[in-house]
């Protein structure tokens, strides 16, 4: 029998993080776990993992097997592709002109009421063509690949119109056939209440369960359905409402819940089992167990607190000591957290959030993949998943969130092809 040929083999692998465990998001201690080979190799066969383990050992699998490539990660750390479960990709225009005023002290939710944050990115968003909703998300999930994202989900929400909001998500289909990095899609149209509907939220919340989710739905535009909740934005009860209609849809859920204020979205996600609740910065010990007790995942953006600048960070430490599975993510967006890299929160993970660095990689690769359903395929080097990985320029983990603000990328294969060479786009 002729034996396979190996596509791409990566030798010289100083450690090799794999994150290999139970086929589940990781809790409590089992998130140190980062299942560490010394001197390993990998050999990946049609864009997936067909060998992992002590090079010794995977290069004596391969014995006879012909080797089409080969990269010498010249004893370098490897990890699995990074995994961004939350952002907000798809918009027009950029909101630095808010910086002065958050410095100035203007809350962010009292900018929104003025008819400015998300509400100026809708005005941007439903002014921009596809090709430069397009053009601009390209170049953000490019520099994404370069600081070593391999997977990231996608959220609708500045248009709070249905045109609008089928733009956005037909811009990141195309941006997902289209760009090495897959992407997960959600609808999001709760996202803010439009002007025009200021005097009757009501009115806005039917529109979306009669008009706009049954569209995305019967489009097949969405897999999950997300909601801010949040003080005059969307209250527990239309939450409730929208998220109800969207799980009728055949959506998965998610919900922001206590990014600002607590009004009780911890609780509500508990309750319709929402895959996974995001923020948290003002969750209190009943919503931490009420969620740990549903098997929710917590979605903690520490760089989304470090740039809202106000001090409050998520109670990490509670919630993983709960036994609660906890991830992190971006939060891309053009308001509270403008930025790609994930090693920017990964940083503000272990300063602020009192992780430690291989609880931040845990929530970066396995448990992130998990809060976005994609557990199964990616997050991990195992055999059988997709070769998703990044060869850094350290050895070790904990130089990378401790040197931070720059990018410690050397290398990304994405699903078995080299993306980026030496720091650079293929
Ligand atoms: O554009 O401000 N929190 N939504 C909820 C955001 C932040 C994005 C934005
Ligand atoms: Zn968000």
């Amino acid at each position: 029998m002729t034996k396979q040929n190996i596509d791409l083999l990566i030798t010289n692998i100083g450690k090799c993080l794999t994150l290999e465990g139970p086929k589940r998001a990781r809790t409590g201690a089992e998130m140190k776990e980062l299942g560490e080979i010394e001197k390993a190799a990998i050999a990946i066969v049609d864009g997936k993992i067909f060998a992992v383990g002590t090079e010794q050992e995977v290069l004596e699998q391969l014995k006879n097997h012909a080797i089409t490539e080969q990269i010498d990660a010249g004893g370098a750390l490897v990890t699995p592709g990074l995994v961004d479960p939350h952002t907000h990709l798809v918009h027009g225009g950029s909101r630095e002109h808010e910086l002065a005023l958050k410095i100035e002290g203007v809350p962010y939710l009292e900018i929104l009421s003025r008819g400015g944050g998300i509400l100026s990115t809708v005005r941007s968003t439903i002014e921009a063509s596809e090709q430069e909703l397009y053009d601009q998300a390209w170049k953000s999930l490019n520099e994404m690949l370069l600081h070593g994202t391999t997977t990231v989900e996608a959220k609708s929400g500045y248009g709070l119109n249905l045109d609008v909001e089928l733009k956005q998500l037909r811009v990141a289909h195309q941006l997902d056939e289209k760009h090495p990095i897959d992407l997960v899609h959600t609808f999001m149209g709760a996202h803010a209440i439009p002007l025009e509907y200021k005097e009757d939220p009501e009115r806005f919340v039917d529109l979306l369960i009669n008009e706009m989710i049954p569209e995305v739905a019967r489009l097949g535009l969405a897999e999950f359905c997300d909601i801010f909740c949040e003080q005059g934005v969307f209250s527990v009860e239309q939450s409730r409402r929208i998220l109800s209609a969207a799980r009728e849809h055949g959506m998965k859920l998610k919900i922001h819940a206590d990014e600002i204020v607590s009004l009780g979205g911890a609780e509500l996600a508990a309750e319709l089992q929402c895959r996974s609740a995001e923020h948290l910065m003002a969750t209190d010990d009943k919503g931490i167990q009420a969620m740990k007790d549903s098997g929710v995942i917590g979605v903690l953006l520490p760089a989304t607190s470090f740039n809202l600048a106000t001090g409050k960070f998520a109670p990490a430490r509670k919630m993983i000591e709960a036994g609660m599975a906890i991830a992190l993510s971006t939060d891309y967006n053009p308001g509270s957290s403008p930025t790609e890299s994930m090693q920017m929160v990964q940083t503000c993970g272990c300063l602020y959030l009192r992780m430690t660095p291989a609880e931040v990689l845990t929530a970066t690769t396995i448990n992130a993949a998990y809060a976005i359903d994609r557990g199964d395929q990616v997050g991990s080097l195992e055999v059988g998943k997709k070769a998703d990985i990044v060869i850094w320029k350290s050895k070790n983990l904990e130089y990378i969130p401790y040197h931070f603000g720059i990018n410690h990328v050397d290398h990304v294969i994405k699903a078995g092809k080299l993306v980026v060479n030496k720091g650079q786009l293929v």
